[in-house]
């Protein structure tokens, strides 16, 4: 089933009811959504879009990029959507290796992303701003080149017709050896996970989705958005998280979702109390570890218990604390219905509950490989067909999933992965840089913050800035290191390998208040 068809079925019938209302208080009903997708859908098709073309996808959040997501799905091409931070080499990269056929960006990268999309002959480039929808006064001018030439578009009827094991969207994940990996996810791994997320978090047609998350990762596209679709889709869409719009909006919402940041930035706003969650029934965080103090803290002012749950871009959700009975702090809460999970032991026999082990699953939400990446995706599965997270964790004896690390080298900043290798590999590039380590530390606003710890070169000098703004032109902003220090040799254990653990306890207390 074509999971766009899916979201359509359960819209109202009343084609005038609001479906999305922005935070300046524009609206989008059932009626423009259809009519919207329809011309997107038509004009992706005139461009030569067959199904299971690929559509990149790199704008700010707006409610025209949730209108091109939902037509790619329509017309059966695959979504693409990349991160706004992410620079040219990423970009190249990306388009290179998906070889889209469509790619619409915001018109700032214009400039740069222009000559990378023509040498890499992508065949269609449109550029979509931030405009809002129902702007009367700015139609014209505000609109995008694709909006614009797109409602030109005779409306398409109905959808292209798929099957559960073709392709919706590919995900970029970085990964541990540094090279980024296309996670292919079908209608049915995105229908099945949302589904059960409906059901499983009590969705009624009362809910309002408060949306702040960005619309390019799991979280926000998959776990809130396609959440709330499959519920009729009434949601107050932010375009940003941003702590004092966000509670303003709770008066008129009843479910949030949100990494551990954002419930760390709500509690830092004095304003924010248990009045200002009255009309709310249920928050949830995920994507990095809720620290149980966040988890005490959040409680104790609202009388509200967070529901954290669990999951993954290859997998989209696979445990969740429960909506009613125990919502256990420090743990992710059980395997969601239809999601076998289970804890092995490095030489594959499952563990005890009580003993750590590799976290493990099966399930019609796991994704269907990693693009154009056969072997990759084979050492990913163990040889019973479950998938590998590359998390560490134990089961409680009455069920509880609690994670208690990684086995990769990851780390999660303000939700966001940042894999060290991918780091290294830029720093052991610069002038003067003999050999690096990136490292995760904590920090009180992001979670984990990344941080490089450099050896220079002999009769080298390494400055930090010099560093820093070296790297920024090359990387997403969140990957690049908030610290670099400079030593003279890196620890490392008997086998010569760099003992991280070392100098993540070295640096700990970097982003310590003073
Ligand atoms: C921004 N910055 C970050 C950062 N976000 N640095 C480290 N980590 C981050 N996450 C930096 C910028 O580079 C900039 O630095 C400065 O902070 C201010 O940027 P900003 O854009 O103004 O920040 P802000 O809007 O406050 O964004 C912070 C944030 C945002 C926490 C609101 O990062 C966010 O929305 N994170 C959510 C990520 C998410 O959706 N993850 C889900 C992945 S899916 P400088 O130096 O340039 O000034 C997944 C699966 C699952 O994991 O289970 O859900
Ligand atoms: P991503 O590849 O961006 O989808 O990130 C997935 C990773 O985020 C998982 O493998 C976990 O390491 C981490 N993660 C997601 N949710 C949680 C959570 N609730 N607690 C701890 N880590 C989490």
């Amino acid at each position: 089933m074509n999971l766009y068809a899916l979201f359509e079925a359960r819209f109202s019938t009343d084609s005038t009811t609001i479906l999305l209302t922005g935070e300046d208080g524009r609206s989008l009903s059932v009626g423009e959504l259809v009519d919207a997708t329809a011309r997107y859908a038509a004009f992706l098709q005139s461009l030569g879009v067959q199904p299971g073309d690929r559509v990149a996808v790199q704008v700010e959040k707006s409610v025209e990029a949730v209108l091109l997501y939902l037509a790619c799905l329509r017309a059966g091409a695959v979504y693409l959507p990349l991160n706004t931070a992410y620079r040219e080499s990423e970009i190249a990269y990306f388009l290179s290796d998906a070889t889209p056929k469509v790619v619409v960006h915001s018109p700032n990268d214009t400039e740069w992303l222009a000559p990378i999309a023509a040498s890499l002959n992508v065949r269609h480039r449109y550029s979509m701003p931030a405009a809002p929808l129902s702007d009367s006064q700015n139609v014209v001018e505000g609109r995008s080149d694709w909006d614009q030439n797109a409602r030109k578009c005779s409306p398409m009827t109905g959808f292209v017709h798929r099957e559960d094991d073709d392709l919706a969207c590919i995900l970029y994940t970085s990964g541990t050896t540094g090279r980024s990996k296309g996670a292919m996810l079908t209608h049915k791994n995105l229908s099945s996970n949302a589904e059960t997320l409906h059901r499983t978090w009590g969705f009624t047609e009362s809910d309002v989705l408060l949306h702040c998350l960005p619309l390019f990762h799991v979280h926000g596209l998959f776990v809130a958005l396609n959440t709330i679709l499959l519920n009729g889709g009434k949601m107050i869409f932010h375009r940003r998280f941003d702590a004092s719009s966000a509670i303003s909006a709770m008066k008129r919402a009843t479910v949030f979702m949100g990494v551990p940041t954002y419930y760390t930035r709500l509690l830092a706003d004095p304003n924010f109390d248990a009045k200002c969650c009255e009309h709310m029934r249920l928050f949830v965080s995920g994507s990095a570890p809720l620290l149980p103090e966040t988890f005490a803290a959040f409680k104790q002012r609202t009388g509200h218990t967070i529901l954290e749950r669990y999951g993954m871009t290859e997998t989209g959700m696979i445990t969740s604390n429960p909506l009613h009975g125990e919502r256990r702090g420090g743990t992710v809460g059980f395997a969601l219905a239809g999601v076998e999970v289970r804890v092995a032991h490095d030489d594959g026999s499952i563990a005890k509950p009580g003993d750590i082990g590799h976290i493990q699953l099966k399930g019609p939400n796991v994704l269907a490989g990693y693009w154009q990446m056969p072997e990759k995706t084979a050492e990913e599965f163990t040889s019973d067909g479950f998938f590998n997270t590359g998390d560490m964790g134990t089961f409680s004896a009455d069920g509880y999933l609690s994670i208690v690390g990684r086995s990769k080298d990851l780390v999660i900043s303000g939700g966001y992965n940042v894999y060290p290798k991918e780091i290294e590999l830029m720093l052991d590039k610069i002038d003067g840089v003999a050999e690096s380590a990136v490292i995760g530390i904590p920090h009180s606003d992001f979670g984990e913050a990344v941080a490089a710890v450099l050896v220079p070169k002999p009769h080298a000098t390494l400055e930090e800035a010099q560093i820093i703004s070296t790297l920024k032109k090359q990387l997403a902003n969140f990957k690049v290191p908030k610290r670099v220090f400079v030593v003279q040799e890196l620890p490392r254990n008997a086998m010569g390998k760099v003992q991280k653990n070392v100098l993540r306890h070295q640096y700990a207390d970097t982003f310590a208040p003073k």
